[in-house]
């Protein structure tokens, strides 16, 4: 494997979206005791589920811990590739390798990671490990690797349709946690020279009370060129309404790359969801952290899904909207069969199904 210094854009690579085709799926096997109660189980259950339906269409490659290996091996599926690596926490999409390719080989991209804002306002100390593993796992798949250590980015922020546009929020990539010393313009430089974009949406926030600082994957997503969804509700009273209103505004007067107008496709919320007691008793506190406190609100969202080659897995909450979102997604994605995942034991951590899988694009070399 290479390490490479110069720029993707120069090299002819550029960001697929995520629903082209993919050779496969990155995720990591959950074990943090204060991110996932009792000791990860139930969230391991909804993870080998998630596993098992991406695996129908796609390869998936699990990391585990050297502690956790025998356990990701026993609940996951013969097909599935477990392999031992070290993490500080289970968000793939954040800290696994960022994909570009030129149409025929792939290459990854390293960003720097901070756990979502670093001592100003992350989410654990240290994440030396997860900051590590993007390299590793270029290595292991043997593709070469842009080294751009020094911005700090995570999947999660962004979304893009693969032929320029690129979404995000400014809650999140403006963040004094992120790169506080760089312009908006400075960062759109960034995303043009590793990502290939020519054109940068710039929503104002995520979805209320979102721990990521507002990341695009909770509140917006591109299903094909020129369509978008974005997490809705009616409900004026709701902090959320004029967030996603704001978004909404933002979306109907802008225009992609390619210069067309964004067809925006609302997928409703659930009911707002919150911690119960009994679910915060299950987490650990580690090294002196809080965890959660009971009645805090998550940030539950059904745009948090996974595009994989066959499907489109959609998180379920228990809640009456839950049909509704399967719905929606099923008459946007009508060559996929759109699956629904109870992931409130996903949820509790604090992202969801998009948040713990990071497509690895097809290649031919
Ligand atoms: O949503 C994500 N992409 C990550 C969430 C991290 C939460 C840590 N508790």
């Amino acid at each position: 494997m290479r390490i490479l210094h110069t720029t993707p854009k120069n090299d002819g690579f550029y960001m697929p979206a995520e629903f082209s085709k993919h050779y496969g799926c990155i995720l990591i096997w959950p074990h943090r005791r204060d991110s996932w109660q009792n000791g990860a189980y139930a969230a391991r259950k909804a993870f080998a589920q998630l596993i098992a339906a991406i695996s129908k269409s796609e390869k998936v490659i699990v990391c585990a811990r050297y502690e956790d290996y025998d356990s990701a091996r026993e609940m996951l599926p013969p097909e599935v590739r477990v392999i031992e690596m070290s993490s500080d926490d289970s968000w793939a999409r954040d800290v696994a390798p960022t994909f570009v390719t030129d149409g025929k080989e792939i290459r990854g991209i390293d960003w720097g990671f901070n756990a979502w804002g670093g001592l100003y306002d992350g989410l654990y100390f240290p994440w030396d490990k997860d900051n590590k593993l993007a390299k590793k796992m270029c290595d292991q798949i043997d593709k070469d690797c842009y080294d751009f250590r020094d911005f700090i980015l995570e999947g999660g922020s962004i979304h893009t349709d693969g032929e320029g546009t690129l979404l995000t929020t400014e809650e999140c990539l403006l963040s004094k946690g992120r790169n506080p010393e760089m312009t908006k313009e400075a960062i759109e430089q960034k995303l043009s020279d590793t990502l290939g974009i020519k054109k940068v949406i710039w929503l104002k926030r995520g979805i209320y009370h979102d721990e990521t600082n507002g990341h695009i994957d909770n509140i917006c997503a591109f299903t094909a060129p020129g369509e978008a969804v974005l997490a809705w509700t009616d409900d004026k009273n709701d902090p959320q309404y004029a967030i996603s209103k704001g978004c909404l505004d933002i979306l109907e007067s802008s225009t992609d790359a390619a210069g067309r107008k964004i067809t925006v496709h609302k997928l409703p919320l659930p009911k707002p969801v919150h911690i119960t007691e009994e679910e915060c008793e299950g987490l650990d506190n580690m090294d002196g952290e809080p965890t959660r406190t009971a009645g805090e609100r998550l940030a539950a969202s059904y745009v948090n899904f996974y595009i994989s080659n066959g499907a489109v897995i959609c998180p379920q909450f228990g809640d009456d909207n839950d049909a509704q979102a399967v719905r929606i997604l099923q008459s946007l994605f009508p060559d996929r069969e759109v699956i629904g995942i109870y992931s409130r034991d996903i949820l509790i951590g604090g992202g969801n199904i998009h948040c713990i899988t990071q497509q690895i694009p097809y290649f031919e070399r």
